[in-house]
């Protein structure tokens, strides 16, 4: 059986639901154009009235809006009701430039329990379980937001937040949660805790896992589910739009649930701004349907996904969107061929014997770009024979090539050296300082 949380509105019919998103774009559209001086010069700019945006179909009439009008705008600009509605702030620290600041009403505050309780709903979390956020509490939204949707649906809610993985290993053994929250790379950083203090698995109570924040792939799922003793769930979401909620797998594990009664869905092709085909990647375009403090229009999230053709067998109604592959910032373009750190992510893991850490260094050498794949070895394959060294070596070089159609370079590095990470995994480091 599926457990739904919000089944009215989850399993709503498509018609329905389509009547509903047009009713609220139209009062959101109204709502900046009358409230945010940036929006009401946007649609002006585009020729259009508040009055012309009367269904969903008309969406595609309106401009997109980008990171840096958040920037342009920092830091309450953007703000659609003054600022003694707002009771809460978080920000976003991007790699560059200033934080990006977002606002909440009392009444946003209310939907991202809502959208979070459905987030943990979907994976069959109720009442009777105990949560461990392991999501940084703070301007991030993971530990909030984490914390927010356990409470909604009545767990027992620990905030351990992130860091000290000792004392993390400890509440899990001690407090019995049955569900976490962190990032998948943190997740990892768990698991090798449990592995190495030869911890059994049965001292935990851990039934899933909730975790997203940065991409991770199908094979780094079998590796915590494996290592865990849990179901792996994906959530999706930013802080821009609301922070986790915006997107999550059901107990199916077959793509992301939008919760688009709220957040509506498009993926568009970056170059020109058109629709994709389901099935087809291109950039997550989110426009906020009820949202008050922050209510944006079509914002381009520069992540890069696709829609899920049919209905899932949960029977939830609303779209499903692909893992996230990546972002489009974080696409790394050598030698003109796109490469995602997820694409070599699945090859290391999938060749087996390899620690899930990995590195990507990225120099230029003349005007040339060089790929650098750090790799860890295991302490199981960690030898000083120099043939089998280079025998792995060879066989990870070639199998990432023969992927990606260019040539990389291999370094394998000793078993825990690559830096773990407690919130998001940094997978990239570039040297090349193009600008
Ligand atoms: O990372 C919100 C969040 C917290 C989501 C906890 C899930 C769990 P930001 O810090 O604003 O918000 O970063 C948002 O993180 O645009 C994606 O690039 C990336 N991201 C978030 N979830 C996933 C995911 C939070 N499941 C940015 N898969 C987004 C891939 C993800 N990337």
């Amino acid at each position: 059986m599926y457990h739904i949380y919000n089944l009215k509105a989850e399993t709503m019919p498509v018609e329905k639901l389509r009547e509903l998103q047009s009713k609220r774009l139209a009062d959101t559209v109204r709502r900046v154009y009358d409230n945010v001086p940036f929006y009401r010069k946007k649609i002006d700019d585009a020729g259009i009235s508040p009055a012309d945006i009367r269904s969903i179909e008309d969406l595609n009439k309106l401009p997109f809006t980008v990171k840096q009008d958040l920037r342009d705008n920092y830091p309450y600009g953007l703000f659609a009701v003054p600022m003694e509605e707002i009771v809460r702030i978080h920000a976003s620290s991007g790699t560059t430039g200033k934080q990006t600041v977002v606002g909440y009403t009392k009444n946003d505050i209310r939907l991202w329990g809502e959208v979070m309780a459905r987030t943990l709903g979907a994976g069959g979390i109720t009442k009777k379980d105990i949560g461990h956020i392991s999501y940084g509490y703070g301007l991030f939204t993971g530990g909030l937001g984490g914390h927010i949707g356990s409470e909604t649906i009545g767990c027992a809610t620990i905030p351990a937040s992130t860091g000290n993985t000792q004392r993390q290993v400890t509440i899990l053994q001690d407090f019995k949660p049955t569900f976490i929250l962190c990032t998948p790379s943190y997740a990892l950083t768990i698991a090798e805790y449990i592995e190495d203090n030869n911890i059994p698995l049965d001292n935990l109570s851990l039934k899933c896992g909730f975790f997203g924040a940065e991409p991770w792939t199908e094979s780094m799922r079998a590796e915590l589910e494996r290592k865990l003793n849990l179901k792996a769930y994906d959530i999706y979401g930013l802080s821009e739009i609301i922070g986790p909620g915006v997107g999550y797998e059901c107990q199916e594990q077959n793509g992301l649930h939008i919760a688009e009664d709220h957040f509506y869905l498009e993926i568009i092709d970056p170059d020109t701004g058109k629709q994709m085909p389901d099935g087809q990647p291109g950039e997550i375009v989110f426009t906020c349907l009820t949202k008050e403090a922050l209510p944006l229009i079509r914002y381009r999230t520069r992540d890069v996904g696709y829609k899920l053709p049919g209905l899932c067998a949960c029977g939830r109604t609303c779209v499903r969107m692909s893992k996230p592959s990546g972002r489009t910032d974080d696409m790394l373009i050598i030698r003109g061929v796109n490469v995602f750190p997820s694409q070599i992510e699945t090859v290391l893991m999938e060749m087996g014997g390899l620690a899930p850490h990995y590195q990507l260094v990225v120099e230029r050498e003349g005007t040339l770009d060089r790929l650098t794949v750090l790799v860890e070895l295991t302490e199981e394959n960690f030898t000083s024979e120099i043939r089998r060294l280079e025998e792995i070596n060879r066989k990870i070089r070639s199998e990432i090539e023969s992927v990606l159609g260019i040539s990389v370079k291999v370094k394998l590095v000793s078993p825990k050296s690559i830096e773990r990470f407690e919130g998001k995994a940094v997978r990239v480091v570039d040297k090349r300082n193009l600008k």
